[in-house]
């Protein structure tokens, strides 16, 4: 074991000669230094460490999982898995996020950078022990020490990079659904959605745009005039963004098929001939997103499509997902043929059963197929779950040679630390059950805390139908999220945001008209959260010290000044809430009428509407609340209302870009800092103008502990910088 400082706090410790993965950015300096931290290593077959939880740990983080925003009790696998079911008893969804936090006598995070299978067994076996159990001794493990949860979440996300920025457009709401099948019918979507005065950004095309399933083709019979079809949606006001699976169809003229066979791109089986594995188009190969050049050769494709208009995309299918080898066919075939006529028993009728049923995502497939990694032919169950994050690389480093200084929108569907550099991920197949709100809830700040910032869920669910209520419920939380999507899948009930009742309508339609007046608060928040290593959604734990803050699995904070009390039940008519100190209620159900109640400390019970969302601002905190348009460029933000909570004093740093372009990476961006502070029954408000040039006016409301309002306006125009009174 080698030992390395990377910066203060951090140590890597470095078993055997690991697979680089490229999740850390920073190299460090060898020490002499030989224990690993807290765990004691079992280093037999696989290696297995061992951390004795007391009583009270928490334990946070894993990203993308099943059960709590505390996991202990549960037990995990990292190892990206393309299943549509997110039952409570799953190991395993999409991405692979081995970093997880200890919130306890002990305070500290682990990062286990081993992009093949482990296991997290968190309490589970035995309820105060946490066992990783990693399939290998090849691997690189991170200690992160800190004095507080938001020191440690700093310094982790500092070694792994900032995060990816979409375009400032892609934090509007998007609409989706697999698939609108042509031109036509993606028309009658933007349409009804201007009929309905319902503001959107994009609208999605799932997979049969394409031509037979063939990446990077268009179906000349459903979307006949491509090129200007796109300008005509963007003149409009929606942007379009197709979908790019893995899978590469085999089909003799076909030129990313051709491409790839001559210059050896794809994955290799055991006889180095193209591994074949079938998901959509049929049989297919797969881009081998692990090898430098053809991940440069896959990432330059997607300028086939930016050529003809588009500026986003999502990837999906990258685990990869695998329906059916020619191997699992053959036994299972075989097995059916040998079973004809013969009288199946319980054993027999199983196995025959089974034969068919794990012919998907099949280990033994994963097995059976390599990569070439700097020349070195590396087996893909080593190295799964860096598959889906280098495809997205593979577009990312794509659109930085196509158009460098142009920001696209990328998110994956698999994905592993190191990812979150590169693009977005969404939480994949869920269901539309009241269940999965809370999942994708809880699942919010574990993601962050790994570094996926612009991430969401199917809002209103994927699989399923859909009932009014819930879509209204998921889409009131799910308008805090970056990525804000309404997705769902063929054969459910459609479920757009027009798609029930009129009185339903409306509610929606003022739901996402609230999210497009939260941009200058999203927006800032989400910008402050890359440049400062920081995160957009956290538990209360975070900020609250108390008993019963570090339980709340219901709540979060986003951002710096907000609370958000979701309703995930149906026929709710409000929740109880758990306040950590005294916050300010806005019940926002019309962004331009505002009244707002003082909640005091303690377990409180709230009323909440159909029609209302809670929104809470804490002590000595603002908001920053801009007005609605039906797309993002529309927003005219000349004026904002910063509205505050001040017990003493309050400050904020409202920040701004030009949304489009990388500038920002080169420090030009605006700010506006707002200070308030209380002096007798009067406030004093300074602010800081640096650089903004758009804001033309602040409109405040300024709010006590009494719940008594000041309403002042100022012009900040004329002021550069200094006082106002
Ligand atoms: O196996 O492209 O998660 O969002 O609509 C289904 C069709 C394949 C899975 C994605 C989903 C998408 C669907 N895809």
């Amino acid at each position: 074991m080698i030992v390395y400082k990377i910066i203060d706090s951090v140590m890597k410790y470095r078993f055997g000669n690991p697979v680089s993965t490229d999740a850390v950015v920073f190299k460090g300096n060898e020490i002499n230094k030989e224990k690993l931290q807290y765990f004691t290593v079992e280093n037999q077959q696989f290696l297995k460490l061992k951390y004795k939880m007391h009583k009270n740990d928490i334990v946070l983080g894993l990203g993308e999982n099943l059960k709590g925003i505390n996991k202990r009790g549960g037990v995990f696998e990292s190892y990206c898995s393309d299943d549509a079911d997110h039952t409570p008893d799953k190991k395993s969804l999409y991405g692979a996020h081995n970093f997880l936090v200890i919130n306890g006598v002990e305070k500290f995070g682990i990062f286990i950078d081993y992009p093949g299978r482990v296991l997290f067994d968190i309490g589970f076996t035995h309820k105060d022990e946490l066992e990783i159990t990693i399939n290998d001794k090849n691997l690189d493990i991170y200690i992160i020490n800190g004095k507080s949860l938001r020191d440690i979440i700093n310094r982790f996300l500092k070694i792994i990079g900032k995060s990816y920025v979409p375009p400032k457009w892609a934090f509007g709401f998007q609409q989706s659904r697999w698939s609108y099948q042509d031109a036509k019918k993606v028309e009658e979507i933007a349409n009804n959605l201007i009929k309905n005065d319902i503001p959107c950004d994009s609208i999605y095309l799932d997979i049969d745009y394409m031509e037979d399933f063939k990446d990077f083709t268009i179906s000349k019979k459903r979307f006949p005039n491509f090129k200007s079809f796109v300008k005509k949606m963007k003149d409009k006001g929606f942007r379009l963004i197709p979908i790019i699976d893995a899978g590469v169809k085999i089909e003799d003229d076909y030129e990313i098929y051709k491409e790839g066979i001559e210059n050896g791109y794809f994955c290799v089986d055991e006889e180095g001939n193209p591994f074949i594995a079938a998901v959509w188009p049929g049989k297919v190969h797969f881009p081998d997103f692990l090898n430098k050049e053809a991940r440069r050769w896959f990432g330059l494709k997607y300028k086939k499509l930016i050529d003809l208009g588009i500026d986003g995309f999502w990837n999906d299918m990258n685990e990869p997902a695998i329906f059916y080898t020619e191997r699992g066919l053959k036994e299972a075939v075989d097995l059916a043929k040998e079973s004809k006529n013969k009288n199946l028993n319980i054993h027999s009728f199983f196995n025959l059963k089974d034969s068919f049923e794990n012919l998907s995502n099949n280990t033994e497939d994963y097995k059976s197929f390599y990569h070439n990694i700097d020349g070195e032919l590396v087996n893909h169950d080593r190295v799964h779950n860096l598959y889906g994050y280098n495809m997205t690389r593979a577009a990312a480093e794509g659109f930085k040679e196509i158009e460098p200084n142009k920001r696209f929108l990328i998110f994956s569907r698999a994905s592993y630390i190191g990812m979150h550099r590169y693009g977005g991920i969404w939480t994949g197949d869920n269901h539309s059950w009241w269940e999965h709100i809370l999942l994708n809830i809880k699942m919010m700040p574990s993601l962050n805390m790994c570094g996926f910032l612009y991430s969401g869920a199917d809002t209103g669910g994927f699989s399923s139908d859909a009932n009014a209520e819930l879509i209204i419920r998921w889409t009131q939380f799910s308008l805090f999220t970056p990525l804000f999507r309404n997705h769902s899948a063929m054969g459910t009930r459609n479920q757009e945001p027009y798609a029930f009742d009129t009185e339903s309508t409306d509610t929606l339609r003022n739901t996402i008209r609230l999210r497009y007046s939260l941009i200058p608060y999203i927006y800032s928040e989400y910008m402050k959260a890359v440049k400062n290593h920081d995160i957009y959604f956290a538990p209360l734990s975070f900020e609250y010290d108390d008993k019963y803050s570090r339980y709340v699995e219901d709540q979060l904070l986003v951002g710096d000044s907000l609370m958000v009390t979701p309703i995930y039940k149906e026929n709710a008519i409000g929740r109880y809430i758990w306040m950590p100190e005294e916050m300010l209620l806005w019940k926002a159900s019309d962004y331009n009428y505002r009244d707002y109640d003082v909640i005091n400390k303690g377990h409180q019970y709230i009323d909440i509407n159909i029609n209302e969302i809670p929104i809470f601002i804490r002590k000595n905190k603002i908001l920053v609340l801009g007005s609605h348009a039906n797309n993002i460029e529309k927003l005219d933000n000349t004026q904002l209302n910063v509205i505050a909570f001040v017990d003493n004093k309050a400050t904020y740093t409202y920040y701004d870009d030009d949304g489009i372009t990388y500038d920002f990476d080169k420090g030009i961006y605006s700010e506006i800092v707002i200070d308030i502070e209380k002096i007798d029954d009067d406030y004093r408000i300074n602010i800081n103008n640096k650089g903004n040039k758009h804001v033309k006016k602040l409109n405040f409301e300024i709010i006590d502990l009494r719940g008594n309002i000041i309403k002042k306006s100022l012009i900040i125009n004329r002021v550069e910088k200094g006082d106002i009174k």
